[in-house]
């Protein structure tokens, strides 16, 4: 289990206590251990494994120690689940609302009674929210206008959380000698950004078998549905998920049929209808006979194309690519050569220079860029030029004893409100590799972000612009881009893209990604790594890039580090 996993278990602790006004300090000391479990570099399901004390760590008592220990070893933790029981479902959701946190919503909770997302919006639409002490005019507008996105994005979750959850359940699945084949399907296959629920599919000698795993799964609250060969559980996170069991002969039209996308399906229906043939989740039918269905690939060669990969069939462009016989081979994990976004413990970060060079070259990563924020982050901890040359003279020290990777000397520099760069152009001629991003002022009108872009596009010594839009998937609007313009002033003027990896980014986004792409644009797929773990979340860029058509090509960090050099240069 991650660090990042662990902590967000005792942040939904603390946000169901407040709910519940329970006391403060006990509210606060759960908080205070998320936050020091997520900024602590090592594991401590690995600290722990060793038989280390994790009392050693501030604000984690001997008590918070061993709740720690049984949410490790049992993958829950039991005061939530029964808190997850007390809290009606329609007020958590109400924490999904931009600017409501669990203060506020204890006080809908408990003075208004209010339950659910709809229940508030009335309440506010009637008046009823100004009137509480505290609250004004201002916070019950912002409230109506942000009230139905969270509906909305309360419904998903992160492709980190779907996959982590499928992932568990299908090797699990795996281990019984009844069951033969397991694979997850739906948009966790496709590695959508985010996940509705999850589709898993199985084969098994005895269906029963691989039901009753599921049902008595650590990771399953309830069982909502269970029938001979079909069942639904919801999950502690509040995931749904669906397991079929299907016959062998069927395992691969079932595969094919449940990853979708629904849009996909439509077409290939259709070319199936074209050849007089049918094909449905049990099989391709000529007539009565099953010509197909055993696997994925006899399906798609039944109705003329070759296999598609999941992360293509959203009827975007695979057809036409099939078509042409121009499938890419797309990036895999194992492509990516070095990783240029990261923090230490100069800025907001939980490791030093050489803890993360290291842990990079223990994936295999040949170069790194150590890129904390710039001064503008203040909240980061940000670095003025006096403190950034001081850490860049760290990082040329550190070097020494550094051997096997290759640790350049960079910035994640903010491109400020007012169109200028938080550092000066001297100071950023002396970087190896600069980032430039926006993150204040995400608000502005359309003109004035272009304008910052652009600040940071015609400066020479800018490299790429990092997390291009700065949304946070399913809770933050991007900022407004004119993205066709700003693409193509970065490819003429030499600057890349960053697919940020991180799951609550993906920035790029598949669609702009192919867009940079087919401008030419060097793509770079970055962690932003915060502490040692948050090289992990390099799948969840890759898979973006994927999504994306992109290949080992198309992304510039794949290249050697000899051949990386020689994009340096603009
Ligand atoms: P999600 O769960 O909203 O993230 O998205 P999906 O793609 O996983 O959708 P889901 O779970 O409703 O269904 C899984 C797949 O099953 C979907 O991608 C295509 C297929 N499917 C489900 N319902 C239908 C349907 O009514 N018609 C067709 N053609 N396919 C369907
Ligand atoms: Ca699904
Ligand atoms: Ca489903």
């Amino acid at each position: 289990m991650k660090n990042d996993q662990i902590a967000a278990i005792f942040t939904e602790l603390a946000d169901l206590l407040e709910i519940q006004e329970a006391n403060p300090f006990r509210v606060r000391a759960y908080r205070s251990a998320s936050r020091t479990i997520s900024s602590t570099a090592e594991s401590m399901q690995t600290l722990l494994e060793d038989g280390k004390d994790l009392t050693q760590f501030q604000g984690i008592g001997k008590d918070l120690a061993r709740q720690i220990a049984e949410v490790i070893q049992t993958g829950q933790h039991e005061q939530l689940n029964e808190l997850r029981n007390q809290v009606p479902q329609g007020v958590v959701d109400m924490l999904r609302i931009p600017g409501v946190g669990p203060k506020k919503v204890a006080i809908f909770f408990n003075q208004l009674k209010l339950e659910s997302l709809e229940q508030l919006k009335a309440a506010a639409e009637a008046g009823e929210l100004a009137a509480l002490k505290g609250f004004g005019k201002k916070t019950e507008q912002g409230i109506l206008e942000n009230i139905d996105r969270a509906a909305e994005a309360g419904k998903r979750v992160s492709i980190a959380v779907a996959r982590t959850a499928a992932e568990a359940v299908v090797a699990d699945l795996l281990q019984l000698p009844e069951v033969q084949q397991v694979s997850v399907a739906g948009s966790c296959r496709r590695r959508k950004e985010t996940c509705g629920d999850l589709d898993v599919l199985a084969t098994a000698s005895n269906p029963d078998a691989a039901m009753e795993l599921l049902a008595g799964h650590q990771l399953v609250e309830s069982v909502l549905m269970r029938g001979d060969t079909k069942m639904r559980v919801r999950l502690h996170s509040r995931l749904e998920m669906d397991l079929r069991v299907v016959p062998d002969e069927s395992y691969g039209a079932a595969m094919q049929y449940f990853t979708g996308s629904k849009e996909h399906n439509v077409v290939v229906r259709q070319m199936a209808k074209d050849l007089g043939l049918k094909v449905n989740e049990y099989g391709v039918f000529r007539g009565d006979e099953q010509i197909a269905g055993a696997t994925e690939e006899g399906v798609y060669e039944a109705v003329g194309l070759p296999w598609i990969p999941p992360e293509l069939r959203e009827n975007r462009w695979e057809f036409e690519l099939a078509a042409a016989g121009e499938l890419p081979r797309l990036i895999e994990v194992g492509d990516v050569k070095g990783d240029l976004h990261m923090h230490t413990t100069a800025s907001d970060g939980a490791g030093s220079i050489v803890e993360m060079a290291e842990a990079a070259k223990a994936r295999g990563l040949t170069y790194i860029a150590i890129t904390d924020h710039s001064k503008r982050v203040s909240m980061a901890n940000g670095l003025d030029e006096v403190r950034l040359r001081a850490h860049w003279e760290e990082i040329r020290e550190a070097r020494e004893s550094i051997t096997g990777i290759e640790v350049l000397c960079g910035i994640e520099c903010d491109i400020l409100e007012d169109a200028t760069m938080d550092l000066p152009d001297d100071v950023l001629a002396e970087a190896d590799w600069v980032i430039a991003v926006l993150h204040y002022g995400l608000q502005q009108p359309r003109e004035q972000i272009m304008k910052r872009l652009m600040t940071a596009i015609t400066n020479p010594h800018v490299n790429i612009i990092g997390h291009p839009t700065g949304r946070m998937v399913g809770k933050r609007e991007g900022a407004d881009i004119d993205m066709t313009t700003m693409l193509k002033a970065a490819a003429d003027h030499g600057v890349m893209m960053e697919i940020n990896a991180h799951f609550k980014r993906l920035d790029l986004d598949d669609i702009h990604a192919a867009a940079a792409r087919d401008l030419g644009i060097p793509i770079v797929i970055s962690t932003d790594s915060h502490s040692v773990n948050g090289f992990d979340v390099l799948q969840y860029g890759v898979d973006q890039a994927r999504r994306a058509g992109l290949t080992k090509g198309d992304v510039a960090n794949t290249k050697s580090w000899t051949q990386f050099q020689k994009l340096l240069k603009r």
